[in-house]
């Protein structure tokens, strides 16, 4: 085949998509700015874990948001089952949004792949458009 009939796959917004659409899922983040949007986009880094592996237990400090990207999670809370929750969907955002220790724990059941933002990064673009706005007024 010629060169000019390969498909190039664009990984780049096949990530942002998957993200951008995980954020206006969500009733926490979907009133965010455009501007908020692309930066946790940007900043948001791939990880992985195995099978069975604990992605978050519940009652500790809390330092990462994550998107699914790929597998099947289960929600705990005090060993009862809360929920599943499978790709495209933000989980880890309320013990950073409120400052408290994580509400529930949650199972990888499957391996999983993720897109992850610390807490700090996560912090500062949730204040910066914050501060912009204030300054303006
Ligand atoms: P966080 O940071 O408390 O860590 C556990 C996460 O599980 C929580 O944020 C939510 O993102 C996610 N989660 C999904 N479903 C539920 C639910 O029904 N209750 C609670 N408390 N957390 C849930």
């Amino acid at each position: 085949s010629k060169l000019t009939d390969v498909t190039l796959t664009s990984y780049r917004k096949t990530k942002d998509e998957l993200i951008q659409r995980a954020l206006m899922d969500n009733d926490f983040m979907k009133h965010l700015e455009h501007g908020q949007i692309l930066t946790i986009m940007d900043c948001m880094y791939p990880t992985s874990l195995a099978k069975g592996c604990c992605v978050i237990q519940e009652g500790d400090d809390g330092s990462t948001v994550y998107v699914l990207e790929e597998g099947m999670v289960e929600v705990t809370k005090q060993g009862k089952k809360l929920c599943t929750i499978g790709p495209g969907k933000v989980f880890g955002e309320l013990a950073i949004l409120y400052n408290c220790t994580r509400t529930a724990s949650v199972t990888a059941l499957t391996d999983i792949k993720l897109w992850a933002i610390d807490r700090q990064g996560f912090q500062t673009i949730m204040m910066r458009t914050g501060f912009i706005k204030h300054s303006q007024y």
